[in-house]
């Protein structure tokens, strides 16, 4: 009989990272990450990677939305929408301040004892991230952050730490979010959010990348092996920033041209699900004489940590012209980037294209046919508040019911195997890229805002309600 639901079991949820929601930067024995030293931008002004935390600069993940000190009263409010599980991140430097400590610092492990306790009460499973922005800013210091080497046995011992210690509270891990930023090496944000390098400054810049992602793909793979040491029920994931490049039209150089800059997206996943390095990569580096240092035995690490699910983004898609390549490859582009003439874009330039869900989740599916989790989509937006109190966020509401829409037909009609969906920044938190407060994602306001006022006070928006109802329905009321 034809499925036309999505699965009982189907984890709805939201999600968000720890640097961008918990502040208490410096509390509970917690070191400086490289987010507490990025200063607050906006749409067209960079983030400032500072030498350290200086006057004169907001740092506006010092204190975020304070979940750190509220997260009894947030996980009420996702409890009241029915979430499931709940994403986040565990930050590194709560555990180990500097990252290169023998032994992990007790407060920050006993927070996230609490905050999983918390949520298991009310029924929620914890999915969690181990690296999402926030390696220890010592790390960068001290040892230029994942270009070397050693970066790799912190990480493996953090990991190893936070996943014997919740081996009976977590099941959903994931190892490095979007480690495809940093394809985007000409824009100092991505790789330095990613690895604690600013690629822009290297000489050979392909060259320190694809260092840095050997060490992270082996640093994942040790993990995965390591995690299901720990416990066999483990489930163990990449993230990938799916931004699917279409050609912009059906002549065949453009075509061509987008399934080779699908390369940019698909070699990750290559690697970290197959677990060995795809051909069109290998070819790539000897045609640019690109050498990667490995170590003996690296390939059977590859070979023997292959994930068990893919988890991804999805926020919109790019069109590619093979005649534009001198274009500029805006933030998430590849050269030849043209506007799609066929969707619109949010205040953020963002396009939006619910079908590009579907498709990413066929394309995933059928070349890997792994368990496919999207753990982050949303459609980030400036919020009024009225008079009254209400936000009426209705364009958030249109955003993901239209991808919901879509995500269902992948499930339904084309049997993608789908665990479940968190949309991005469940609670309004600060944006990654512009390290804004403005750029709201949540069901639940915040009340902060970007001049440094605000109460903090939560409340529920139009969409929350809405999203209590889909949860409640299992996506059939939407
Ligand atoms: P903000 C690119 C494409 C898709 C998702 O972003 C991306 C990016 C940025 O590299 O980032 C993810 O807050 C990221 C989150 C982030 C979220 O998208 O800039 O995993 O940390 O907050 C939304 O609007």
């Amino acid at each position: 009989m034809k499925q036309q639901r999505l699965p009982k079991d189907f984890l709805w949820g939201g999600a968000v990272a720890a640097h961008q929601v918990e502040g208490g930067w410096d509390r509970g024995g917690k070191g400086p990450s490289i987010a507490d030293v990025l200063s607050g931008g906006a749409h067209g002004v960079d983030r400032v990677m500072t030498d350290g935390v200086l006057d004169g600069y907001r740092y506006p993940n010092h204190q975020a939305v304070d979940f750190y000190g509220r997260y009894k009263q947030d996980i009420a409010l996702f409890a009241e929408m029915g979430f499931k599980c709940f994403r986040t991140s565990i930050a590194w430097t709560r555990i180990f301040p500097q990252g290169d400590e023998p032994e992990p610092n007790e407060a920050g492990l006993q927070f996230y004892d609490d905050l999983f306790d918390e949520l298991l009460k009310h029924g929620i499973q914890p999915v969690i991230t181990l690296s999402h922005f926030e390696m220890p800013y010592h790390l960068v210091k001290a040892y230029g952050g994942w270009k070397n080497r050693q970066v790799v046995e912190f990480f493996v011992r953090f990991s190893e730490v936070v996943m014997r210690r919740y081996r009976h509270k977590v099941k959903y891990w994931m190892t490095f979010n979007e480690i495809n930023n940093q394809s985007n090496y000409r824009y100092p944000l991505f790789g330095y959010c990613c690895s604690g390098v600013d690629y822009t400054r290297e000489e050979n810049p392909e060259q320190a990348l694809y260092q840095v992602l050997h060490h992270q793909f082996v640093a994942s793979a040790q993990v995965v092996k390591l995690g299901h040491q720990i416990n066999p029920e483990f489930k163990i994931g990449c993230m990938l920033a799916c931004v699917p490049f279409y050609p912009y039209s059906c002549k065949p150089d453009d075509v061509m041209y987008a399934v080779e800059a699908m390369h940019q997206r698909y070699l990750y996943t290559d690697v970290q699900v197959r677990g060995y390095y795809p051909s069109y990569l290998l070819r790539d580096w000897e045609r640019k004489g690109l050498r990667i240092e490995m170590q003996p035995q690296d390939e059977q690490i590859l070979r023997e940590g292959c994930t068990d699910y893919i988890g991804f983004s999805y926020y919109m898609s790019n069109a590619l012209q093979a005649d534009a390549v001198s274009n500029s490859d805006g933030m998430f582009g590849f050269p030849g980037n043209v506007p799609n003439p066929h969707v619109k874009a949010s205040d953020w330039g963002w396009q939006i294209d619910p079908v590009g869900l579907r498709y990413s989740l066929n394309v995933l599916y059928e070349r890997y046919q792994k368990p496919l989790f999207i753990v982050e989509n949303g459609f980030g937006a400036f919020d009024k508040v009225e008079a009254d109190g209400r936000i009426d966020d209705d364009y958030r509401i249109d955003y993901l019911r239209a991808h919901i829409e879509e995500m269902k037909k992948a499930v339904i009609d084309d049997g993608v195997d789908l665990i479940g969906y968190t949309p991005w920044g469940c609670i309004d938190c600060v944006s990654f890229t512009t390290g804004e407060y403005g750029k709201r994602y949540g069901f639940i306001y915040v009340d902060k805002h970007d001049d440094g006022t605000g109460t903090l006070a939560r409340s529920r928006k139009k969409s929350f309600d809405w999203y209590r109802r889909v949860i409640a329905s299992n996506g059939e009321r939407l």
